[in-house]
């Protein structure tokens, strides 16, 4: 109870500092962005807004100028559940990479998934 108390304002804070010191978007020419997009047409990220490591992972999202879908685990129930079913464990954030096999691998740990959107953006 004290908990959920505190971790509200604690998180309205966290997203009212995203909001203000929110990172800037890289300008790119259409074909620059297509290839990008390209790259991540198969990702969606399982994550709750004032999460503060899903925060940082919707700031690399940003700066990197990507288009990713935001799956956000408190507002749709299936969301939840696939991401304990599928994933293993109802931790976020989680990035869902749908290969082009079909096979689906589930990336837990912001800073693992911060690396894994970086080289995607190297390798447009
Ligand atoms: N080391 C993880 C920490 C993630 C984490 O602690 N997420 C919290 C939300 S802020 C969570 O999902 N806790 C619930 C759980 O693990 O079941 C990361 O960097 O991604």
């Amino acid at each position: 109870m004290i908990m959920s108390l505190i971790r509200w304002p604690i998180g309205r804070l966290i997203l009212l500092l995203n909001f203000i010191f929110s990172p800037k978007s890289p300008k790119r020419t259409v074909e620059e962005q297509k290839k990008v997009d390209e790259n991540t047409k198969n990702l969606s990220l399982y994550q709750l807004p004032s999460c503060p490591f899903c925060v940082k992972v919707r700031r690399t999202i940003k700066r990197e100028g990507l288009n990713i879908e935001l799956r956000n685990i408190n507002q749709k129930n299936d969301y939840r559940e696939e991401l304990i079913r599928e994933g293993g464990k109802r931790t976020v954030p989680c990035l869902r990479i749908e290969k082009n096999n079909g096979e689906v691998q589930w990336l837990y740990e912001s800073s693992d998934v911060i690396t894994h959107l970086q080289q995607l953006v190297k390798t447009a």
